[in-house]
């Protein structure tokens, strides 16, 4: 049996900014022990459509709202009906929020409407509790009708690309169990000098090996088409999201890509005691502020957990690209999760890769001795706003001397007025001609 991992889609609704509930939410359950959530945090004061939207693309079984100031009814309805809209009714809604909304009165009309389960003050462990027993299965047992998936993807369909992307982690989980277990079977045959591949293990093994294959058959129908693939990545907290935000802005407000789609794949690390995570890289997102649904329909936004992968990417992420590709995105950008000094497994996936500092790295050894800061593409120095950048930057530029010319200072609190963003989108561009 591989269970598998339940992704919860949190957010509050527009016009809130009680966030102190959604926060104990979102830290219980992505800790609750052994049970995998792996909650994905849009932040608050979240519309309809970027809720709707967000779920779609995450895959999310069920959406998780907050509300502390009323409201709740319509806003439950609307959301309900645009999921349905979009053909979305398998993603499920719960919501929470004590003492505004009442528990005879307006539960009794929320459920009426479709929401799964209302949420008040108790015991912290409900909202996990209620997931884990209601959604957990097993990969292996889950219907794979994977007929057509290749031609939907070729077509984009967002739906189907989003749990295709599942499809690809879930067989990624698949592939670590069938490892782990040829591994200690061969351990078990160093020991005792003979093979015991009992008829549970062979039939468990055979069930896995028809599972990945399945999945392997539908990628071989895939046709990538041309794509260019960029690497973001550096320690956690240096900016990565934010100037993801911010290429992905400058990416759709370029004339010359007016009916191209970008894709962003942003990894966030796994807890390994509960294999939850917080996917908190949508919170840094602006750009569903302020661009309008036509532009927005050209993105892509998946968030991705590391589920035990070294390097600060997933095992998934090199599917997910291909499957992106033959989706016909033109332009894929990849966040790792926070990395350490020795991390550069994205210099391996990518055309261009991006390492993202700041002015706090240390001394000179232990810039050094930063494997990225001579592996990649470009390097950035961020928070150009800060104390010391100027000097860092200037140290930086000294070291890479002969070596790299392609090294940026950028200030994110600019936003797009920023001259250093628009170099480094402008270099981007330049590396791929
Ligand atoms: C703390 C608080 C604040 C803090 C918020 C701090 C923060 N960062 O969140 C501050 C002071 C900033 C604040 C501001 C305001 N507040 Co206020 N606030 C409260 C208060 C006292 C407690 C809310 C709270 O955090 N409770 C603690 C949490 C942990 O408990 P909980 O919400 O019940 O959550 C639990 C469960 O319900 C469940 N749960 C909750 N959500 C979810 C979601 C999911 C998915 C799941 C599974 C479970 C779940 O899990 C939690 C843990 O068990 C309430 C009164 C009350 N008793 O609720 C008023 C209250 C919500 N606030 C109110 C108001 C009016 C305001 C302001 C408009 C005041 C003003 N005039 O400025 C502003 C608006 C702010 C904004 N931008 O939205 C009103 C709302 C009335 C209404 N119906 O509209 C209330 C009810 C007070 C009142 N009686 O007047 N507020
Ligand atoms: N002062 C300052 N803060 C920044 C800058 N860029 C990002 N931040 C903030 O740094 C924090 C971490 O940013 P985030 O993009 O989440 O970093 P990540 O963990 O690398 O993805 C957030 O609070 C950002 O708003 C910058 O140029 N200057
Ligand atoms: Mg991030």
């Amino acid at each position: 049996m591989i269970r598998r991992k339940i992704r919860f889609l949190t957010a509050i609704k527009r016009g809130d900014g009680h966030d102190v509930a959604i926060d104990i939410v979102n830290r219980v359950t992505k800790n609750y022990k052994d049970h995998g959530i792996e909650v994905i945090y849009l932040g608050e004061n979240q519309s309809i459509d970027n809720i709707v939207n967000s779920a779609i693309q995450e895959d999310a079984a069920l959406i998780g709202l907050s509300s502390k100031n009323g409201g709740h009814i319509g806003f439950c309805r609307e959301l309900l009906k645009l999921l349905k809209a979009k053909g979305a009714n398998y993603i499920d809604l719960v919501i929470g929020g004590g003492n505004t909304i009442n528990p005879i009165k307006d539960e009794q009309i929320l459920m009426g409407m479709g929401v799964k389960k209302v949420f008040y003050p108790g015991p912290l462990n409900a909202a996990p509790e209620f997931i884990y027993t209601n959604y957990h299965n097993d990969i292996l047992e889950e219907e794979l009708s994977l007929d057509s998936y290749a031609k939907k993807i070729h077509e984009g369909d967002i739906k189907t690309i989003a749990k295709f992307i599942t499809i690809l982690e879930n067989k990624a989980l698949a592939e670590q169990e069938r490892q782990a277990k040829w591994l200690k079977l061969s351990r078990d045959v160093v020991i005792t000098n003979k093979i015991d591949l009992d008829d549970k293990l062979s039939a468990e093994l055979i069930r896995i090996d028809k599972y990945i294959n399945r999945v392997n058959g539908c990628i071989k129908q895939l046709e990538p088409k041309q794509g260019y693939v960029t690497g973001l990545t550096g320690k956690g907290g240096s900016g990565k999201s934010t100037l993801t935000d911010l290429l992905a802005q400058f990416y759709l407000s370029d004339q010359d890509n007016q009916h191209k789609k970008i894709a962003i794949l942003a990894v966030d690390p796994t807890y390994t005691k509960s294999g939850g995570a917080l996917l908190g890289d949508r919170i840094r997102m602006s750009y569903p502020d302020i661009f309008d649904s036509n532009i927005l329909e050209r993105v892509f936004m998946r968030s991705m957990a590391t589920r035990g992968c070294p390097g600060g990417i997933a095992q998934a992420i090199n599917d997910s690209v291909y499957v992106l590709k033959s989706a016909g995105y033109d332009s894929i950008f990849i966040e790792t999760a926070g990395i350490g000094q020795g991390d550069d497994a994205i210099t391996k996936i990518v055309n261009t890769s991006v390492f993202i500092m700041t002015p706090e790295y240390g001394d000179q050894i232990n810039l050094i001795k930063n494997t990225m800061l001579y592996d990649a593409d470009i390097v950035v120095m961020n928070q150009m706003d800060k104390l010391d950048a100027k000097l860092a930057l200037t140290v930086i530029k000294r070291e890479l001397h002969g070596l790299n010319d392609n090294i940026i200072g950028t200030n994110c609190t600019k936003n797009m007025r920023d001259k250093g963003i628009s170099l480094l989108y402008q270099k981007i561009k330049e590396l791929r001609h």
